[in-house]
């Protein structure tokens, strides 16, 4: 528990609390995953001192040695230097801090219900080392009302405080809030700063608290608001995303059904002023679109018939690409098929939750010793496909030895390669890589 000063009785209480003030953090981050981590070190790079706190030891230890354990553009670098500079120390338990950030998964269950857990086990970690006029906030995309939760979880565990929500009239002694990460993959050092983000306070005086804060290491202009809204803000962009997407998708299988290009249909569309279709591909994939929707879906089950109708749309084209693949190989038997891309979107090395790798598993598993699967941001095959008689190679030598193409993934080094290569062959091109 943290110690006031002014209930201090004897010298060995002091000492310990005068320990405890030395290693009193300006920031702790409770997560250092792939928003937890590069926040963290950008918060660092500001001039901030940053405790990170991650139940891995394993993922401590790295990050003490000034390592990382992901792949995001520049992190490495920065790590490193955040770290040599001691602006940045990582470990399993929960310093005193001025403002502790969560950053910890949201995932969902089986029926697509959230699943805050983290969240909440997150706050349970804080309440004990809180101390007056800290502030909690939340980054962790979540279900509306997980802010109010989190201060349930608080004001539990610490009834000497006052907590917003929970102390009536009287003034509250810490500040809680809501501010969602919307940083994209591959780029998120650049928009941790460059991006606008919105705060939602418990009350007008946490989200100035927290707004605040965010102007220390944000460019962008970071907007007050409420907790409820800024949490249904987050939910509302990734949905309108999925949605756009369901839109492209379903529109590429009405194309294919009446034999039309529907590349050539979406580019000259898109001519129109108010128009941007976006664009179809094998699947939704990543750790937010194909997520995050359903959350909204959970809260309104009755009112969000769209956006669970966009997000079945999307789970389905994977299924749709396989039958596509399966009946070209069925044409020709003794044809070999290069699989292009295995990432869930182009140039980043995350599989996770990619429908690319999905389809190619799949394949793999029916097709074998046929199928020459290409993927420039790996050394080997995933562990679900080896076994499979599948093999990895190059662009050229998949192009020299494949009759047919399946292009799953548009890496800009599968644009910038020799067209000529692929000439002749019977290709199935879920992106539109080749489009003319
Ligand atoms: N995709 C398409 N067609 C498109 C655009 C995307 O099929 O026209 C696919 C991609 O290939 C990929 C998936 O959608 O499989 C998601 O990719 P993405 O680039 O749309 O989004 P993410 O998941 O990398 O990041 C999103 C971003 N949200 C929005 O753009 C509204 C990012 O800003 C968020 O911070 C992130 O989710 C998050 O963490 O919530």
């Amino acid at each position: 528990m943290y110690i006031n000063q002014s209930q201090l009785t004897d010298e060995k209480q002091l000492s310990e609390a005068s320990k405890e003030q030395a290693e009193r953090f300006d920031v702790a981050m409770i997560g250092l995953g792939y928003i937890g981590l590069p926040t963290a070190a950008v918060i660092a790079r500001a001039g901030l001192s940053v405790r990170g706190v991650d139940i891995s030891e394993r993922i401590v230890d790295l990050v003490n040695q000034g390592k990382v354990h992901i792949q995001e553009t520049d992190l490495d670098a920065l790590v490193k230097n955040v770290v040599t500079d001691g602006m940045l120390t990582a470990s399993t338990e929960p310093p005193v801090a001025d403002i502790y950030l969560i950053a910890v998964p949201t995932p969902f269950g089986e029926d697509k219900s959230p699943d805050v857990s983290m969240v909440l086990d997150a706050a349970r970690l804080i309440a004990p080392v809180l101390p007056v006029g800290g502030c909690v906030i939340l980054e962790s995309t979540s279900p509306v009302g997980t802010t109010q939760q989190v201060a349930g979880v608080l004001a539990e565990m610490r009834p000497d405080l006052a907590i917003p929500g929970h102390c009536g009239d009287k003034a509250p002694d810490v500040h809680i809030a809501y501010c969602p990460e919307r940083v994209l993959p591959g780029k998120i050092i650049e928009e941790l700063v460059a991006n606008d983000r919105v705060v939602g306070g418990m009350t007008k005086a946490c989200a100035r608290h927290a707004q605040e804060f965010y102007t220390r290491f944000v460019r962008g202009d970071c907007i007050e608001t409420s907790a409820g809204v800024a949490e249904m803000v987050k939910l509302t962009e990734n949905s309108f995303r999925d949605v756009n997407i369901a839109f492209a998708n379903e529109l590429s299988l009405v194309a294919e059904h009446m034999g039309i290009d529907v590349w050539e249909v979406i580019r000259l569309a898109n001519r129109h002023p108010r128009v941007n279709v976006l664009q179809p591909g094998p699947g939704v994939g990543g750790h937010c679109i194909a997520v995050d929707p359903w959350f909204l879906v959970s809260s309104a089950p009755e009112q969000a018939r769209l956006i669970r109708t966009a997000r079945e749309v999307n789970d389905a084209k994977p299924e749709h690409v396989i039958g596509r693949l399966n009946a070209m190989l069925a044409a020709a038997p003794d044809a070999k098929i290069a699989l292009l891309g295995l990432a869930f979107k182009p140039n980043i090395d995350d599989f996770r939750e990619s429908p690319a790798l999905e389809i190619a598993q799949r394949i793999a598993s029916e097709h074998g010793g046929r199928v020459l699967v290409v993927e420039p941001y790996t050394d080997e095959l995933p562990a679900a496909m080896a076994g499979s008689g599948a093999v990895l190679t190059t662009y050229d030598k998949a192009m020299a030895e494949a009759e047919l193409v399946g292009v799953l993934v548009d890496h800009d080094a599968f644009r910038s390669a020799p067209r000529y290569l692929s000439a002749g062959k019977i290709v199935y091109d879920t992106r539109g890589m080749w489009a003319q």
